[in-house]
């Protein structure tokens, strides 16, 4: 893989950009970041193989360059090849690095996988206007007594970078999780919905402020808030699974009780939480949930493709193009530079 220092401020060689993402970048092409902790530390080895490669062709397909971030050896790596994307799959000691972590990493040489707040951040400094994720951190049931609130949320509040994800898992204090966002001035989309997903679950019972119903949409949204200069925080498009997509109540509430309870007689705590709660539901649900976990994660890969290069062409044009004023999603070839990873 051919890879460059990063062009703009960056504090040092500490943070290399693929030469395929950088072209694009360049060049004014979409690209949408992904985070590397739902491959080394959310899906099970070796089934994460195959997924950061699907994920990556979703993302081509909505017309956006992938870029998956990752720390290796104590280098940012914005943008994975096929065998860096296999090495934080397979890794036994891939840390899972938040914010406050990169530094570390970086300092002592490891290796890591990026969450929601330090994928975003990366993004955010090599030019990346659009992630792609599953579920994002939130405020934890009790949080009142055990401060237990993700990372991810200030750092989105603090990063102009749009989030494609499908909510929260129900473990969260799913409305804590939204009341957080409001105080911290984030705007939170449905897309397609007013009701804000639960990660496994289309419908978490809890509605959202705002629904866009287009890629395109979501995008002059991002366009608009540019524009305001009201674009210092980070805006959510929730996309939710098909009702028919979603994992069945029953066995979805059966797995929440009792994570929830392995959670509390194993003693797990801070941000082994949620890697452990995806290991009891990937062991416990028959397929169910890592089937759902997927196919949330490439409609989100996609729908990020979409808007990613919506948010170009609305920039590159004149006045805030509405709903269907931009190419469609996919208008875009995949590989377009004809440039490998
Ligand atoms: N939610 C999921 N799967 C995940 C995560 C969240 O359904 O893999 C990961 C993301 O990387 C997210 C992080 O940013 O967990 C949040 O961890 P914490 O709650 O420790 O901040
Ligand atoms: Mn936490």
């Amino acid at each position: 893989m051919s890879s460059v220092t990063l062009p703009v401020s960056s504090p040092s060689t500490a943070v290399v950009v693929q030469e395929e993402v950088r072209a694009a970048l360049a060049e004014g092409r979409g690209v949408v970041a992904l985070e590397s902790t739902i491959l080394a530390h959310g899906l099970p080895h070796p089934d994460n193989i195959a997924i950061a490669a699907q994920i990556e062709d979703a993302v081509r397909a909505g017309g956006a360059v992938p870029a998956t971030i990752a720390v290796l050896g104590g280098v940012v790596h914005v943008g994975l090849g096929p065998a860096e994307l296999e090495r934080i799959c397979t890794a036994p000691d891939v840390a899972k690095l938040s914010m406050r972590d990169l530094g570390v990493a970086v300092a002592l040489g490891l290796d890591g996988a990026t969450t929601v707040a330090s994928t975003s951040a990366v993004a955010h400094l090599a030019g990346i206007r659009v992630f792609a994720t599953g579920g994002l951190g939130g405020v934890h049931r009790g949080a009142s007594a055990t401060f237990d609130v993700s990372a991810d949320l200030g750092v989105i509040a603090s990063t102009p970078v749009l989030v494609v994800c499908a909510g929260v898992k129900s473990i969260l204090d799913v409305p804590g999780t939204l009341e957080t966002l409001e105080t911290l001035s984030v705007p939170v989309l449905g897309y397609r919905t007013k009701a804000f997903p639960g990660f496994y679950l289309s419908d978490s019972g809890h509605e959202v402020p705002w629904r866009v119903e287009s890629a395109a949409e979501a995008a002059a949204v991002v366009v608009a808030r540019d524009r305001l200069g009201t674009d210092a925080a980070g805006v959510v498009l929730a996309n939710p699974l098909p009702e028919d997509r979603q994992v069945e109540r029953g066995l979805h509430d059966r797995l929440v009780a009792e994570g929830l309870a392995v959670l509390e007689r194993e003693g797990v705590h801070g941000k082994d939480v949620t890697p452990r709660l995806l290991e009891y539901f990937h062991d416990n649900s028959g397929g169910e949930s890592l089937r759902a976990n997927v196919e949330l994660v490439l409609s989100n890969a996609r729908l990020a493709g979409e808007v990613a290069a919506h948010i170009v062409a609305q920039s590159a044009g004149a006045g805030a193009a509405p709903a269907g004023a931009a190419p469609a999603g996919g208008a875009e070839p995949a590989g377009a530079a004809g440039l490998g990873s």
